[in-house]
């Protein structure tokens, strides 16, 4: 049983966050995702649209996670890796070498990120009244 674990926010759930979760659970055989909390997003200067409570109930109802843990801390991924016996960590390639540390513990996967759709891609369209492109 290969155990994959990821983090982010996911707020404004989008094709960019299904992408990375459907690539992440292929890796291996069980996904634990872990999800930043209100209070965690302010550290991350994130003001967040959808409540913690939301944001882990739309992640938990995504047929490739198989677990949702809160992410509460920078700190907490190298004791998550240890209690949840993760054999593979996975995050898009914007946090390219940033969770090296990790390759002590676990395999490190940087993925590439989905091009042209982000949380505040998804708000300026909104604003402007106009729609995502396909
Ligand atoms: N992502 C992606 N493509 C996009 C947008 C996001 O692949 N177009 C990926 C990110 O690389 C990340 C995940 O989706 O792996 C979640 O993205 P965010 O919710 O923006 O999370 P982030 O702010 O990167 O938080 O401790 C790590 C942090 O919690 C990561």
């Amino acid at each position: 049983m290969k155990r994959v674990i990821t983090y982010g926010t996911f707020d404004l759930f989008h094709i960019g966050h299904l992408n990375i979760l459907k690539r992440a659970r292929a890796l291996g055989d069980h996904l634990t995702v872990a999800i930043s909390t209100d209070e965690f997003n302010i550290g991350k200067h994130k003001q967040c649209v959808y409540p913690y409570s939301h944001r882990a109930q739309i992640v938990e109802a995504i047929k490739y996670v198989d677990e949702v843990i809160p992410e509460t801390r920078w700190e907490q991924k190298i004791e998550d890796v240890k209690n949840y016996s993760i054999d593979i960590f996975v995050i898009g390639h914007d946090w390219e070498g940033k969770f090296d540390f990790l390759k002590e513990y676990c395999e490190v996967v940087y993925l590439p990120r989905t091009e042209k759709i982000s949380t505040t891609e998804i708000k300026n369209t909104v604003q402007n009244g106009k729609s995502i492109s396909k």
